[in-house]
């Protein structure tokens, strides 16, 4: 929290800032009592000796009414022109349904991904033939959607660890996995869950990232058929999906991916496990009270009907039995998708259950595997569940079971400890100092305790307990830390992605922003300040991963001249220099331009109303940064076109006239005069 502005002395805070800007300048400034005079900005004078330059800082500050928590703050963040960030995050843009690309510590916004949802900066959605396939693979049915809830983002990982290559995320809304290449950060597949409209626990990568995992959240009938809610315990189910992921194609295999009934519950969060537990998918869930809702109809609400029982399920689910069942062709079929039947996940024991306390949000595998934090929402405790524990009580075979007969393991068999760390835990990640963080949604805090088991030998407290807790503002959701999710998180700086922002910004009308909060969580102990606040304008991002910058190897410019970005080749309509031409066949009439500055090839294209039009434009250029854009009034087309791309666009000419095309990126001098006519001929 910040300190008390007018209660500083003013002393007290130029000495700080003195010794503050010496460490960051690297200025030998010699520290006197008059080093905290009370200019103000305007009186100060701007000479360029050394004390001169504290001076002028400390008026800044002064003017500014900077703590010195503030300045440290700045120093932490501040990152000046062309100097790199040495993180990068992968938010999700919840239902504006895209990722972002955030730099750490500097927190800038370095680029949206257009995912779910059509973006015409990226021409994602308005015309190019590649983004418009990626697009349509994500329909549903019939319907054309242009958005998704984006949730949890998954970097792909190799042992374990980060390894920069792809990026996952789910769609909450209609059920869909992305695939993102980080080799040019673009989304090369979208598939559609066939047996659920929905989703949640998704998405989340197997150490080697051989299978991506969607868990799904409100209970339905499999295969988006119709039933009545009457039936509910009989014909709704749960489920989760392993989607195989082809790492060589650089997409998901969805012939080979297959799905596990599960009984109606609401699963929520999952997690893959690692190291210790590699080889087995954790699930939450909520809602196994099986309420109904029908609030108009006097039952009673959602909210109320499923949060009585004290315990849910954690579903605990042995994945390489589940790869065997599947392969052997234990299933059934669901919209020709095979899913694993309940009775036969019970019967080939790939499916346990353990009760979990009250409303449960997060399950978070540690870094070594052995444990799992799960964190009730009404519940003020995380629940450690040891997964030997577990382990050690599916082979002593007593257990209980559910409604549907599925073994539950007890409660007391597997929890190795509780730590009572606050209101409305929701999300925990791990650092390299042995100590978890707990999101506290309704404090709102982070909370930070500590691991026991091998991560004693690396913090001083005891083990399991709350150990300091960091207000935010407010409600947060997921925290994300660097690395987190590895078998080697960095620690160093955590992320509080915050639900509400009320006071932090300027108001800007009844909606407003998310806030994510920078924390400083470098320092073992009790002193992990919140150092930087970025407010996110499009959509609730929900999750985010972060990766060491380093480990990220994007091209800078397409690897050869006409290269097709969702085929990963050249692409057999690329447009050399001097091929440039139209041909006409019938009413078939194809382009082949060129772009390059400052100038598209051929400049006039005439074409006959009620012509269909193919269009190739490659842009030839080798330059970093050199990307054109391209616009086609009424017609609803826009591109861009990176330095080295091929892409193709088609239409019908229904309407007739004179179209300007033109370059939609300020690329050159003459970039205005990046243009040409599009002249169609009416027909008679
Ligand atoms: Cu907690 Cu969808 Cu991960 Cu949001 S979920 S916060
Ligand atoms: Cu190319 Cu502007």
């Amino acid at each position: 929290m910040k300190l008390q502005k007018n209660n500083m002395s003013k002393t007290v805070i130029s000495g700080i800032v003195v010794i503050l800007l010496i460490l960051a300048i690297g200025l030998m400034v010699s520290c006197n009592d008059n080093g905290g005079s009370s200019e103000s900005a305007d009186s100060a004078d701007s000479s360029a000796d050394t004390s001169g330059v504290s001076n002028d800082a400390m008026a800044i500050a002064e003017a500014r009414g900077l703590t010195p928590d503030d300045i440290t703050a700045a120093l932490k963040t501040f990152t000046p022109s062309g100097v790199h960030d040495e993180y990068i995050m992968f938010a999700s843009g919840g239902h504006g349904g895209q990722v972002y690309v955030i730099g750490m510590p500097s927190m800038r916004i370095i680029k949206q991904i257009a995912v779910f949802t059509p973006e015409p900066w990226q021409g994602y959605g308005y015309g190019a033939e590649g983004t418009m396939e990626v697009l349509a693979g994500g329909n549903v049915g019939d319907s054309d959607l242009t958005w998704g809830d984006t949730h949890h983002p998954a970097l792909s990982e190799t042992d374990g660890d980060y390894d920069g290559e792809f990026l996952f995320i789910n769609d909450k809304a209609n059920g869909r996995v992305a695939v993102i290449d980080l080799k040019d950060f673009e989304t090369k597949q979208l598939v559609k869950n066939p047996i659920a409209l929905g989703d949640h626990g998704g998405t989340f990568v197997v150490p080697d990232t051989e299978w991506v995992i969607e868990g799904g959240q409100y209970g339905a009938p499999l295969g988006w058929e119709y039933a009545s809610i009457d039936d509910y315990n009989e014909d709704y189910r749960g489920m989760v999906t392993f989607w195989k992921f082809d790492r060589e194609a650089g997409r998901i295999d969805t012939d080979t991916s297959f799905a596990i009934e599960l009984p109606p519950y609401w699963q929520d969060l999952c997690d893959a496990g690692k190291l210790a537990s590699e080889g087995w998918i954790f699930c939450n869930s909520f809602n196994t009270e099986r309420a109904t809702g029908g609030v108009e109809d006097g039952n009673p609400p959602f909210e109320a009907g499923a949060s009585q029982n004290d315990m849910d399920f954690l579903h605990v689910i042995d994945k390489e039995k589940a790869i065997e069942v599947a392969a052997a062709g234990k299933t059934m079929d669901v919209q020709g998708f095979p899913v694993i039947p309940l009775q036969t996940a019970i019967d080939e024991g790939l499916l346990y259950f353990i009760p979990e306390p009250k409303s449960p949000h997060g399950v978070d595998v540690t870094p070594d595997g052995k444990f799992l934090t799960i964190s009730g929402k009404l519940d003020p405790h995380v629940s450690i569940y040891s997964f030997q524990k577990i382990q050690d009580a599916i082979a002593a075979g007593s257990f209980e079971y559910d409604d549907y007969g599925v073994p539950i393991i007890a409660f007391d068999d597997a929890v190795e400890a509780q730590v009572e760390v606050g209101l409305g835990p929701l999300h925990t990640q791990y650092d390299d100092k042995g100590y978890a963080y707990t999101s506290l949604f309704l404090e709102p805090a982070v909370s930070r305790w500590t691991l026991g088991g091998d991560f004693s030998d690396l913090h001083e407290e005891e083990d399991w307990t709350l150990v300091t807790k960091t207000p935010v503002q407010y409600n947060v959701g997921h925290i994300a830390v660097a690395e987190g999710d590895t078998v080697s998180p960095d620690g160093k700086y955590l992320v509080s992605m915050n639900k509400w922002a009320i006071d932090r910004f300027n108001n800007v009308g009844p909606l407003l922003p998310q806030n994510f909060q920078l924390l400083d969580i470098s320092e073992a102990g009790t002193n992990m300040p919140v150092i930087y606040d970025l407010p996110i304008p499009d959509g609730e991002p929900h999750y985010a991963q972060i990766i060491k910058a380093d480990k990220l190897d994007p091209w800078e410019v397409y690897p050869e001249i006409g290269w097709n970005p969702h085929t990963n080749s050249v692409d057999p309509n690329v447009v050399q220099l001097g091929e440039e031409r139209v041909e006409r066949n019938g009413n078939e009439v194809e382009i082949w331009m060129t772009a390059v500055r400052s100038h598209f090839t051929p400049e006039h294209v005439n074409i006959k109303q009620g012509d269909h039009v193919t269009w190739h434009i490659t842009n030839v250029e080798r330059a970093y940064d050199a990307t054109h854009g391209f616009s086609i009034p009424y017609y609803n087309i826009n591109l861009s076109i990176e330095p080295g791309e091929a892409t193709t666009f088609e239409f019908d000419a229904t309407e007739d006239g004179v179209f300007s095309y033109y370059c939609t990126e300020f690329c050159s001098a003459l970039h205005l005069e990046m243009t040409g006519y599009m002249m169609i001929e009416p027909s008679e």
